[in-house]
């Protein structure tokens, strides 16, 4: 080769590199800069990137979420006695059980009014699952309660689970949760009322919380008050300071 042909393939590849220095650094600018989205039901990204998130989730969604596909179970000897006690917001202290009734909100407008002894009549459903919360911690769990998929046939909400979201917030609506109702009505989701054969104290949500095993810890709403029904998606507590609005496993 000549001294002239390697100057030449030397120019040129400089300047490959020098082009996609500029572009990454375009790029970056261009998404740094980007508007952020209109706090609504998500809010603290860029729009661009929620864009993304949003398109990854479906792509999630679809390709892994099977209600056949059942999340890992353990030996109930597995499972903790004392299980770690996370944030209380909108169930702090007591709620004991004949002070509450859960309300649950029928599209058509009626409310109905459910006791802890009408839902423990219910079939019981348990479950030993590896409970995960976003800040990096996991605990196996034993839980008892009735399945959503059961409550929703014996309450004859059929028109409901048509519906795509459940909303479920608080008696006090500081703590509210959006579930795609395919989460909702997968086999192991319970609305719980107890943890090792004992009621819900008031640290883990007392009288009534949702165990949702396919979802991270956020969404296991403790001391469920109200459930609802739509077709968008209900105000989330997290989503609206940024966190994954389907925060699946
Ligand atoms: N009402 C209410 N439910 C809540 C929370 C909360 O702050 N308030 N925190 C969530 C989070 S982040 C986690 S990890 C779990 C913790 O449940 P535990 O305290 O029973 O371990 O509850 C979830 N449900
Ligand atoms: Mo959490």
């Amino acid at each position: 080769m000549t001294e002239r042909k390697i100057k030449r393939r030397n120019f040129i590849s400089f300047a490959f590199f020098g082009a996609y220095i500029a572009s990454t650094y375009t790029g970056f600018r261009w998404l740094y800069k980007s508007p952020d989205e209109t706090p609504d039901i998500t809010a603290g990204a860029h729009k661009p990137l929620r864009r993304a998130l949003n398109k990854t989730e479906l792509f999630f969604r679809r390709l892994t979420f099977n209600e056949n596909h059942l999340v890992k179970t353990y030996p109930r000897s597995m499972a903790v006695q004392q299980i770690r006690h996370n944030s209380d917001i909108g169930s702090a202290g007591e709620l004991p059980p004949e002070n509450w009734k859960l309300q649950v909100k029928r599209i058509s407008g009626e409310t109905l009014q459910i006791t802890l002894n009408e839902l423990m009549k219910l079939p019981k459903t348990e479950i030993t699952y590896d409970f995960k919360c976003v800040e990096g911690w996991d605990q196996i769990s034993h839980w008892e309660g009735v399945s959503f998929r059961d409550f929703m046939a014996h309450y004859s909400l059929e028109a409901e689970s048509g519906m795509g979201y459940v909303g479920l917030e608080t008696p006090d609506q500081q703590y509210y949760v959006g579930i795609d109702m395919p989460s909702a009505m997968h086999p192991q989701t319970l609305l719980a009322y107890q943890m090792n054969d004992e009621l819900l104290n008031g640290k883990h949500g007392q009288p009534l919380r949702l165990i949702i095993p396919v979802k991270y810890g956020i969404k296991n709403l403790k001391r469920i008050g109200t459930i609802t029904f739509s077709n968008s998606r209900p105000r989330d507590y997290w989503a609206e300071r940024g966190y994954d609005y389907y925060s699946g496993l």
